[in-house]
């Protein structure tokens, strides 16, 4: 079947308006977010409902067709834009945007999979209950996309990523057929968690349709304070510290070096720094609950920890405007590192105890490969996530182009030797699938591509993303 063919097929199944070929139309869904991926597809297939994913599924298997899912198309790591051969078809959840039920006794969510994570986040709240789920990009991510990528964020120490979060899935299969494994339920021992084996696969072994997600009481009281701290080895002292007094309630505990901050205050119009003085790290920290006693647990927190020489200052948001500017200096960081220019990120997990290590290796032997190299360090220090992201020499994006493939290395030689991973959350995508098969191990790899063979024997499921190239 030609293009062509396929492209008339897939009109006449879903309609005119749900496929796209004119290029102007098309560009939006081949590129990403950070501008380092760029592909071009036959055509951008946007169904309206279960049914006409699975036709648009079957269509393309019939075919022969790679399908390419999208969703808010915010992933970094390159997951969902198409490779440059013009054969694959995008397939964006972008108009399943339907709530279908809030459920207050099973405490439960159903939505489709191209809701907005805000929106996800609003349904809950005017239900009086909360989804915990929290990312830089949760106005333009979806629920799909956060699910096939496996989402972690700023409130993962409390309530775990977004495997954690959801009960059941609906899910197009490869050769078309629809799995309804849309349950709510809590407990089911039924042999295989299949639902789990889709979380985190990144579009490689199906398209999330629909979710059941879990929600949480909601936690009106928030205090939030922005700290200065010397060293990373003193970030990580404090944690105990915060959780011992938050009480099951510290929901989030964030890293940033000095260079994060400075690229926000140099890029972010209204943002400024909170301290009189430049300090070498910050943590931003939150307790929330439903009671009055946040704020005393913090104190109680800072207290000690300035006592045992942690913190070197501190400013606790005295309301909501303070606290929103606050976030806005961590979450703002992604943004502002794109303004500077050029960079590589590494998104990285070590042992907690290890954080302060890494960093201190890390900077010699990144200088010497490339001298003015700029680490912007940030991340989720509460889960041990680093967000290790090189900036460019000031005024040489060549250079980092052209030491890219040494400086990730070192990196990844250095989390690997301290039993790390290459991946925290942002998943594997097109960015690190060569990556994968070099620093997991031959037997991971192996059963990785047994559960790809068994259940996209064609491989038509996101071609070219995630699966180590063989060899
Ligand atoms: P897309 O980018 O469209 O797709 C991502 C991957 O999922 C692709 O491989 C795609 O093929 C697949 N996919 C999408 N939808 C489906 C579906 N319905 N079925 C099957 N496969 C599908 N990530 C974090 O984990 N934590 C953060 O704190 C965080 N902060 C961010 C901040 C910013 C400013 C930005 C730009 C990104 C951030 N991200 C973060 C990354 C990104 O937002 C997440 O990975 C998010 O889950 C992607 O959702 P999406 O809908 O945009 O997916
Ligand atoms: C964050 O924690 C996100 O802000 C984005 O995961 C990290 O842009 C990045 O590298
Ligand atoms: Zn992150």
């Amino acid at each position: 079947m030609t293009h062509d063919q396929l492209h008339q097929r897939l009109r006449a199944a879903l309609g005119e308006t749900a496929v796209l070929t004119d290029p102007d139309d098309v560009a939006p869904y081949t590129s990403d977010w950070t501008g380092a991926f760029t592909g071009t597809a036959s055509a951008v297939v946007r169904p309206a409902d279960t049914e006409g994913v699975a036709a648009a599924v079957r269509l393309c298997a019939e075919a022969g067709v790679g399908i390419v899912p999208q969703g808010g198309n915010t992933g970094l790591v390159g997951g969902g834009v198409p490779d440059g051969s013009g054969e694959q078809v995008v397939l964006s959840l972008g108009r399943m945007r339907r709530i279908r039920t809030v459920d207050p006794i099973a405490d439960t969510i159903t939505v489709e999979a191209g809701v907005p994570l805000q929106a996800v986040q609003e349904a809950a709240t005017a239900s009086d209950r909360l989804f915990p789920l929290s990312l830089g990009s949760e106005g333009s991510c979806t629920i799909g996309g956060t699910i096939a990528t496996n989402a972690g964020g700023t409130a993962v120490l409390r309530y775990g990523m977004m495997r954690d979060l959801v009960l059941g899935l609906e899910v197009v299969l490869p050769d078309g057929r629809v799995w309804d494994g849309l349950r709510p339920l809590r407990k089911d021992n039924t042999g295989y968690d299949l639902k789990q084996l889709f979380i985190g696969s990144e579009g490689t072994l199906g398209i999330v349709t629909a979710a059941v997600l879990r929600l949480m009481p909601p936690t009106p009281r928030r205090a939030t304070a922005f700290l200065a701290l010397d060293s990373v080895d003193a970030a990580t002292a404090l944690l105990p510290v915060l959780r011992q007094h938050g009480g099951g309630q510290l929901t989030t505990y964030e890293l940033l070096g000095r260079q994060a901050l400075d690229l926000v205050l140099t890029h972010q119009p209204g943002s400024r720094d909170p301290f009189g003085e430049p300090h070498a790290w910050y943590a931003l920290v939150e307790i929330a609950g439903s009671t009055d006693d946040v704020e005393a647990r913090l104190e109680a927190a800072l207290g000690e920890a300035v006592e045992a020489d942690l913190v070197g200052d501190a400013v606790i948001a005295g309301g909501p405007a303070q606290r929103s500017a606050l976030w806005r200096l961590r979450e703002d960081i992604s943004e502002a590192q794109k303004s500077e220019g050029v960079s590589i990120k590494h998104d990285v997990t070590l042992p907690i105890d290890d954080l302060a290590r890494f960093v201190t290796e890390m900077r010699p032997r990144l200088e010497e490969l490339l001298p003015g190299v700029r680490p912007v360090t940030y991340g989720h220090v509460g889960d041990g996530n680093l967000h290790y992201n090189l900036s460019a020499p000031v005024g040489d994006d060549a250079a980092l182009r052209a030491a890219a493939a040494d400086l990730t290395r070192a990196v990844y030689e250095t989390v690997t030797a301290l039993g790390g991973s290459i991946s925290a959350e942002h998943g594997l995508g097109a960015l690190k699938r060569a990556a994968a098969a070099r620093y997991k191990s031959d037997v991971e790899v192996d059963l990785m591509r047994m559960v790809k063979q068994a259940l996209d024997p064609t491989g038509l499921m996101n071609p070219g993303k995630v699966l180590p190239t063989a060899g």
